[in-house]
């Protein structure tokens, strides 16, 4: 399996994502930094996967994924344990 995740530490959206990975327990990630400062989110090879030139950006085995609230919902359907919500008492 193979998982890339684009981000920016002091992204929101990122963080987002790097706590489902953390609450999933994967550590088997890619990470790619995008530096929002530095103008990263506009090369044009990051706009190829992200065209609107925003982080996060996730991609697994190929399929490219963008908005955060989508890569939450892929990851939990992909990863479906533990669930990040915990389970019903
Ligand atoms: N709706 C997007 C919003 C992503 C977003 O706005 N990310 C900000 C960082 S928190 C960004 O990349 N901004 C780039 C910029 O301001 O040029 C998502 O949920 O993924």
């Amino acid at each position: 399996m193979s998982l890339t995740l684009y981000h920016f530490n002091n992204s929101i959206y990122s963080q987002k994502i790097r706590m489902v990975l953390e609450e999933k327990n994967v550590s088997d990630w890619e990470s790619k930094e995008v530096d929002l400062f530095h103008g990263g989110q506009f090369d044009p090879e990051y706009l190829k996967l992200n065209p609107k030139g925003v982080v996060p950006t996730l991609v697994h085995n190929e399929r490219v994924m963008t908005e955060s609230t989508l890569i939450v919902e892929y990851l939990k359907e992909i990863f479906a344990d533990p669930p990040v919500l915990g389970r019903p008492l």
